[in-house]
């Protein structure tokens, strides 16, 4: 029935398994997004909004930042982006009765999709120390509350403030401006568990850590790589880039432990001949082993600098540094150890490496797959020695392509929300705002944590997000949380941060992207920029879910002037009239100038990109940096298997818009554990059985996620892989990538220990 949450809690689960699918998107894909649309909006809800996805005129998708195109269909949206705009759009409503009628406790025994499926936070609600319920409170009480914490506090640096990857351009930079007016650069956010490794990795190399293709290079590309990346549930426009640079011409490798469905072969559900026969889209798929990623590019650049002319030599001598050095360190490169680390046959490197002297230009896009390791950085530094080898960075149909998470990820970066900032992004604050920013690098997530643990941060401020389910360590994670004095979260939906709570607790509902935004300057947009650099507005149109939420830009605006009385920045003007604040980045923030008048045009601007547009590279040098780090993989002791916790088709990252993942042909239950058959012969564990996950690392805790059902499933060998955030209880705080400090979420050991079927005490549908 339309708009009714589930009644039941599947915290417990009963997953059915059947056939993996080997093509993604066509009519299933359209029927099931309407579904579940539909049950969040009514039918004509659903038409309405659906209609204005990322159209010039409408909002951004809140779901992935892939680029729109120039010339937009109508439905320029997928089908999950349907399911992240109905998950937001919904008529379910948590209103102060719900939390009267549910205690914390009780709130906090439900899973995480039964408290999504609650539906929109509509008042600011308020959990006194000691008080076992949320209680409603005025906007000007709850930030008094904030006011007062901060102000006790001995220091700024004891407070935290989180942003999640969907916050406009507009209020992340209002957001880092009011932290550093207070005084820290505590500015952990979602990408430091994302991209951050891509960041570390391309800025050290290139001089900038942002991706160097417009999507037109991706149908001007020979060769297209895509690795540790699955569109087609993550990113499903970007199935229809690839379907078109394939028609154009381009061939495609897939590297992945999984045979992903959105890869082998797309229905464009926006043709009447895809809908029927789709694409094939992958002509090489290199099953790889997690984490063997660096040692499959060092052997492809060992084959490369041993080809005769297939060296872009000019290139290299003109826009390189480090190449001989790199080169040394490549030409000792291993057939043995390269295919025990990949777990790959001869052949198909030998396939690869025939595409890729064939292919004048080569992109390579990649996402968690490449992110999440313990030598993620290394990894993706070999990336880029792969590319600047054959001079693919900076000409047309060339480049790498890191493809982003949130929405607005990279634009809250670009804004400063960033715990390392530049020093001439501070000078350029300082000299526009006429106070001193801190100069100390702030906390990322996983030092956040830690500050929390030792009770060396005391105040907790989320801008969107849900960081107790999203960060590792979720036992470490929560009882971190609680040794807070306060944790406010700025949210639309209800999740577990916000029954994870320090001894006070505030949750600010917010507007999201799909809602008008009227202030008293008049209707607001705001501004968010994609994946490839492209900048471009973004406007609600639907009635707030609740007339008492504030934005986003007014909820920061109001804090900094309880909090800095005293401050002289126009926190006011800020809220009234967002051009103001577009008019500050556009003297703050390189690439921005004219920003009001440029955002005018409907199909946005591209930021620059040194790189991409002149062969420029802002390092040390000038040049890019080829690099020789040593080959790495993970070490995997007899008997255990090494786990990768990954997204199932129906979630968006923690919040979970039900219990399947129909490519993978799993259905009502998410506690599933994927092995490769062979493996679970050795390891004795049958298809359907019950087994406990067991992590093993050097500090010997024990680590439990409990009753995962057995999937024999067609993964890498010695690979495992389960859905994330049921995971994250494995994933210790310490086990992160070096210098990103990006958790290893994608190479966990794990042993299986059996485990009894779990007994359900009701069905997840009734
Ligand atoms: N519908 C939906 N869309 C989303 C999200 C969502 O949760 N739901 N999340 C958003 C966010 S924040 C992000 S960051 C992106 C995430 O997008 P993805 O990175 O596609 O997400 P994951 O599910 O983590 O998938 C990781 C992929 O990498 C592969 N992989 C894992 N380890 C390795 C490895 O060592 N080597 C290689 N070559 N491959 C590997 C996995 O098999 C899998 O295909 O999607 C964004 N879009
Ligand atoms: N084990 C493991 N852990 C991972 C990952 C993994 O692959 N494996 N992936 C990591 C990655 S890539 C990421 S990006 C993080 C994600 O970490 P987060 O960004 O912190 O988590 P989300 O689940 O995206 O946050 C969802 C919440 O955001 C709020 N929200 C939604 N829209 C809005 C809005 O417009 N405004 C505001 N203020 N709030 C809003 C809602 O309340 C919702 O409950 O998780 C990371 N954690
Ligand atoms: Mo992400």
């Amino acid at each position: 029935m339309a708009t009714r949450p589930p009644k039941s809690d599947p915290v417990q689960d009963a997953p059915r398994t059947g056939e993996p699918k080997h093509a993604a998107a066509g009519l299933p894909a359209v029927v099931h997004s309407l579904k579940i649309a539909q049950e969040q909006m009514g039918v004509r809800r659903t038409a309405l909004t659906l209609l204005r996805v990322n159209q010039k005129d409408g909002f951004d998708c809140p779901g992935c930042a892939w680029p729109e195109p120039a010339h937009r269909h109508t439905a320029e949206f997928c089908e999950n982006g349907a399911k992240a705009v109905a998950e937001e759009a919904t008529l379910r409503r948590v209103t102060p009765e719900f939390f009267a009628e549910h205690s914390v406790a009780d709130l906090s025994d439900k899973s995480g999709y039964w408290l999504g499926q609650q539906g929109r936070l509509t008042h600011p609600m308020y959990l006194p120390e000691g008080a076992s319920h949320y209680e409603p409170v005025t906007w000007e009480r709850a930030l008094g509350i904030v006011a007062e914490e901060i102000t006790a506090l001995d220091s700024p640096d004891e407070a935290v403030f989180y942003t999640s990857g969907r916050t406009s351009n507009e209020a992340a930079f209002l957001y880092q401006l009011f932290a550093r007016e207070l005084g820290t650069n505590n500015l952990p956010d979602c990408s430091n568990m994302c991209h951050e490794s891509s960041g570390s990795a391309l800025s050290e190399t290139i001089g900038i850590g942002k991706g160097s293709v417009l999507l037109d290079d991706l149908y001007r590309a020979d060769l297209i790589i895509v690795a540790g990346q699955n569109p087609g549930t993550n990113h499903p426009r970007m199935l229809s880039a690839l379907e078109k640079a394939k028609a154009s011409g381009a061939r495609i490798i897939s590297v992945n432990p999984l045979p992903e469905a959105g890869l082998e072969r797309f229905k464009n559900p926006q043709t009447p001949q895809g809908m029927l026969k789709g694409a094939a889209l992958t002509d090489l798929f290199l099953q790889i082993r997690l984490g063997g990623d660096q040692a499959l590019f060092r052997l492809l650049n060992k084959l490369i600098l041993e080809t005769e002319g297939a060296v872009d030599e000019e290139f290299v001598r003109a826009h390189t540094h480090g190449y001989e050095e790199f080169a040394d360190a490549a030409r000792k490169a291993e057939w043995d150890e390269t295919l025990a680390a990949t777990g790959l046959a001869r052949e198909e490197i030998e396939r690869a490496l025939t595409m890729v002297l064939d292919s004048k230009r080569i992109i390579v896009c990649w996402a968690m797959g490449l992110t999440q390791h313990k030598h993620s950085v290394p990894t993706i530094r070999e990336v880029v020695n792969f590319l600047l080898l054959r001079g693919n960075i900076g000409r047309p149909g060339a480049g790498v392509c890191p493809v982003r998470g949130h929405s607005n990820v990279q634009g809250d970066r670009t804004m400063g929300i960033f715990e390392r900032p530049a020093p001439a992004f501070l000078d350029a604050l300082e000299k526009e705002f006429g106070f001193a920013p801190p100069r100390a690098h702030g906390f990322d997530v996983v030092r956040a944590i830690r500050a929390l643990r030792d009770g060396e941060a005391k105040v907790f401020f989320a801008m969107g997000g849900n960081f107790v389910s999203a960060s590792p360590d979720t036992e470490v994670t929560e009882a971190a949380m609680r040794r807070a004095r306060l944790t406010v979260h700025v949210s639309t939906k209800l999740n577990r941060s916000h029954v994870v709570t320090g001894a006070r607790a505030l949750i600010l509902p917010t507007l999201g992207r799909t809602e008008r935004d009227v202030q008293d300057g008049g209707e607001q947009f705001v501004t968010v920029e994609d994946s490839m650099g492209m900048v471009h507005a973004s406007r609600g149109r639907l009635a707030p879910a609740s007339p008492q939420l504030l934005s986003e830009p007014a909820i920061v605006a109001r804090l900094a002037r309880r909090v800095l009385p005293d401050s002289t920045v126009p926190w006011e003007e800020f809220e009234r009239d967002y051009a103001a604040i577009r008019d500050r980045i556009a003297r703050v923030v390189p690439g921005f100038e004219d920003f009001n008048a440029r955002v005018a045009d409907p199909a946005g601007f591209a930021l620059p990109h040194g790189p991409r547009d002149e062969r420029r590279f802002a390092t040390a040098t000038g040049k890019a940096h080829f690099t020789a780090a040593p080959v790495e993989h993970p070490e995997l002791p007899e008997g255990r298997l090494l786990l990768q916790t990954l997204r199932s088709h129906d979630q968006y990252n923690t919040t979970i818009y039900g219990l399947d993942d129909r490519y993978r042909g799993i259905t009502d239950g998410r506690r599933v554990v994927l092995i490769h058959p062979e493996d679970a012969r050795e390891l004795g564990v049958a298809d359907g059985s019950y087994v406990d996950l067991v992590g093993e690392w050097r500090d010997g805790v024990e680590r439990r996620a409990p009753g995962f059902r057995v999937v024999h499933y067609p993964t890498a060998r010695g690979c495992a892989a389960s859905y994330y955030p049921e995971t994250n209880v494995l994933v210790p705080l310490d086990a992160t990538a070096d210098t990103s400090n990006t958790p290893a979420s994608k190479s966990v050991v794990i042993r299986l220990e059996a485990a009894p079927a779990p007994r359900l005490e009701q069905s997840a549908t009734d």
